[in-house]
């Protein structure tokens, strides 16, 4: 059987607009180049097309700065897709545009409504469970709805803890296959991966642990040789990305895309 949580028939992307130089950044290190960034994000849709995925590119939205970092608006699981309530104010527009995109592949797509906030970058979805991590965009409102949606196609959702001062849960870890996550030390002290095998960014590396497992190959950001080395060693098929302007703006590789196969 193939493992739903990492085998996609699809993507949605979206062009980083103009405005990207605005956007939201915990730590100011510059602005992210257009052109580096154009070039970096057709790469990371070439690597996800040469997986066999259909990835459907979206127009670059000049009113949110933030939206080539589509993961947030939205949850696609097979059965339904879920519009999130990104917790950034200036984010929040972004989720109600993801719905009719959505509703091109999905029969059903619902939202979660409020008062409570999810980003998308909070929630591992894993074989067996949704985990779902509490931090400074996704708080326990917006848990206890996104719990009570999923719960109908009987998922098990596990509110975990994102670490203090890092922007989602996912920054700090990815999911590699059923049962192994690639994670930071100071995220998988916190206890939220018992049960699974970690595998831990080398020291140093913290940055590398966003990264995606898209059918057969690991997409991760370049210039973190040690964790690299620790996941070909490991077995899996790794295709380093240069994710310098992303960066900038706390993205990884998740972010870029919303990953998925809708149940026909
Ligand atoms: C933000 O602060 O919302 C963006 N600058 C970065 C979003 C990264 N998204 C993610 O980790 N899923």
């Amino acid at each position: 059987m193939t493992a739903r949580c990492y085998s996609f028939s699809h993507a949605v992307v979206r062009k980083p607009s103009a405005s990207i130089v605005d956007g939201l950044r915990a730590v100011d290190s510059g602005a992210p180049d257009l052109l580096r960034f154009r070039k970096n994000h057709a790469e990371y849709i070439s690597l996800l097309e040469s997986t066999g995925a259909v990835v459907t590119v979206l127009e670059p939205l000049d009113d949110y700065p933030d939206s080539v970092f589509v993961e947030d608006a939205a949850l696609c699981l097979p059965e339904v897709a879920i519009a999130m309530r990104p917790g950034a104010p200036s984010r929040l527009g972004e989720a109600a545009l993801m719905v009719p995109v959505l509703s091109k592949f999905y029969g059903e797509v619902v939202s979660i409504r409020g008062p409570g906030f999810v980003d998308g970058g909070d929630i591992l979805v894993t074989e067996r469970e949704i985990l779902v991590g509490r931090s400074a965009r996704t708080d326990a409102a917006g848990i206890a709805e996104l719990t009570q949606l999923t719960s109908r196609w009987n998922y098990s959702l596990r509110e975990v803890v994102t670490p203090a001062g890092v922007l989602h849960f996912k920054t700090d870890c990815s999911l590699l296959d059923e049962e192994t996550v690639l994670a930071t030390r100071r995220l998988s002290d916190t206890g939220c991966f018992k049960g699974y095998k970690v595998i831990h960014t080398a020291p140093g590396e913290e940055a590398s642990a966003n990264a995606i497992r898209f059918n057969d190959l690991v997409l991760m950001p370049s210039g973190f040789p040690h964790t690299a080395e620790k996941l070909v060693a490991a077995g899996y098929g790794v295709r380093e990305v240069d994710n310098t302007e992303a960066a900038k703006l706390d993205g990884g590789m998740s972010c870029l895309s919303l990953r998925f196969t809708p149940t026909p």
